[in-house]
């Protein structure tokens, strides 16, 4: 058991469709704790770096131009394997083969507006982390308030 934070985008396609409660309430049932919690819209640096590990692809402009196109809503989460199991509750990148159960299966069909992004390792969430939030933004120990 090891207790791990990742990092959730709720993309604008999902807060334009309303589905930020939806997102947020899955994780919270599943018992994922929220450690920080922010609307944002993403400035193209921002972007930039957030997705830097796709410097190099074909679609690597679409995503930058996509994920500045509107807000955004960024959330720390935290528990035991928070990483493969919020990656487990997202689904599949493209929708249209993301499991249904999953938020991408349940509620995408493209393989760009597909709802969320999750951290995929400790290495991704450090550096998204630190695009989107400062430590100050962390709420720590409340459960027992
Ligand atoms: P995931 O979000 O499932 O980790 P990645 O990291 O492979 O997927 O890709 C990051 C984002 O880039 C995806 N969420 C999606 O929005 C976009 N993307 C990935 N592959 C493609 C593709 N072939 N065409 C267009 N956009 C893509």
């Amino acid at each position: 058991m090891a207790v791990e934070r990742t990092l959730v985008l709720v993309k604008p396609d999902g807060v334009r469709r309303g589905l930020v409660g939806e997102v947020i309430s899955r994780f919270e049932k599943k018992g994922l704790k929220l450690r920080a919690l922010r609307m944002l819209w993403m400035t193209r640096e921002q972007a930039e770096e957030f997705y830097s590990v796709h410097r190099e692809k074909p679609f690597f402009r679409d995503l930058v131009e996509f994920i500045t196109s509107g807000p955004i809503v960024a959330m720390v989460l935290e528990g035991d394997s928070a990483i493969s199991v919020v990656r487990l509750m997202i689904g599949s990148t493209d929708g249209r083969k993301a499991a249904p159960g999953t938020i991408r299966g349940d509620f995408a069909l493209s393989i760009q507006d597909n709802v969320v992004h999750a951290s995929d390792s400790p290495e991704s969430f450090e550096r998204e982390f630190r695009v989107v939030f400062s430590e100050e933004d962390v709420v720590g120990d409340y459960e027992r308030c």
